[in-house]
């Protein structure tokens, strides 16, 4: 391991727990699965293809606002932060960050795919020899240590990009920052992405790309499931499907079975009917006035920036 990086324990994420994830979401009316299921080490490669792609505007979209409003992030964001991301991995813009950012006093990226973090961490470690790196191998939903900050900084800024707040339903997702802004603390940032409310045949497109790769990514979920806990879902049994529900400001993924059909998990026997379909995601879309409301019992939003096309945004928020 490279000389800068500071250890900390180890963060084992249990079958058992998966198992039961699994079970808790089957017993559901409308069964599902948690989105955080999608990022093992085939499953996160997958995402990464999906940032490439052209139907997928969120990523180079949210990295074209960085790259024209750097200065004035980097700016607000001030000397001697300490960084925390989380769910890292995005390193475009984290590099973007640490190489505009005055004297960042730490960087803290926290991921649930070991494998992932590690090697992102490995790489920034050899490109920033300078830089104080203590990754956090853990499930940020969940509770989590962080290692101590023995050392001098400005303030506590948290990271997080990429819109995935949106996989949290409304009163989850103010729960959720509820908390990082308590662990954080009074006065600490948050410089988040969120994808913004638009018409509906570019959310669908961006959900339902012509090569396939959102498909493969959300069918990897089962074989994902195959692969780590005991169960035997038919792969060709089942479709990848995404809609934009204009009521709810939400894409919904779903997979759906295209058979009646049985599946044992774990020795429990699971029947779907045809057209039946597990949800694994949500990813809702805010207006800037939404967002600002569903924050506003913890964080105070400070700066908003967007691109020409209002289809995302880059948010400074201090808590409160
Ligand atoms: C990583 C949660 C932001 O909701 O757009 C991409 C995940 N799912 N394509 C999103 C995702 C399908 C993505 N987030």
């Amino acid at each position: 391991m490279h000389k800068n990086l500071i250890k900390v324990k180890k963060f084992e994420p249990e079958k058992e727990d998966i198992l039961h994830e699994v079970m808790e979401g089957f017993s559901k009316h409308q069964k599902e699965l948690p989105c955080k299921l999608f990022y093992d080490k085939e499953g996160s490669a997958l995402f990464d293809q999906i940032c490439e792609l052209d139907e997928y505007y969120p990523t180079r979209t949210e990295i074209g606002i960085m790259e024209n409003n750097i200065d004035r992030i980097c700016g607000t964001l001030g000397e001697e932060c300490l960084l925390i991301e989380l769910g890292s991995g995005s390193s475009v813009k984290i590099r973007l960050l640490l190489e505009n950012l005055v004297k960042p006093a730490g960087y803290v990226p926290i991921d649930i795919s070991e494998e992932h973090l590690l090697e992102s961490v490995r790489t920034l470690a050899g490109d920033y020899p300078n830089l104080r790196i203590m990754p956090v191998y853990a499930d940020y939903t969940q509770h989590f240590n962080l290692p101590e900050f023995n050392f001098p900084y400005s303030r506590k800024v948290v990271y997080y990009p990429g819109s995935t707040i949106g996989n949290f339903p409304p009163d989850s997702a103010r729960a959720f920052l509820r908390r990082t802004a308590e662990w954080a603390g009074r006065g600490s940032g948050l410089l988040i992405g969120v994808d913004l409310v638009k018409d509906v045949e570019t959310l669908e497109r961006a959900y339902n790309d012509g090569k396939g790769i959102t498909a493969a990514f959300n069918l990897n979920m089962l074989r994902r499931l195959n692969r780590e806990i005991d169960s035997d879902f038919n792969l060709d049994s089942w479709k990848h499907r995404a809609l934009y529900d204009t009521n709810e400001n939400r894409i919904e993924m779903h997979l759906e079975s295209l058979r009646n059909q049985e599946v044992r998990v774990n020795g429990t026997s699971f029947s779907f009917g045809k057209g039946e379909t597990i949800l694994t995601e949500y990813s809702y879309k805010y207006t800037t006035q939404a967002f600002e409301e569903l924050v506003s019992d913890s964080y105070k939003v400070e700066r908003i920036w967007t691109d020409k096309d209002n289809k995302f945004s880059i948010q400074y928020l201090t808590a409160v």
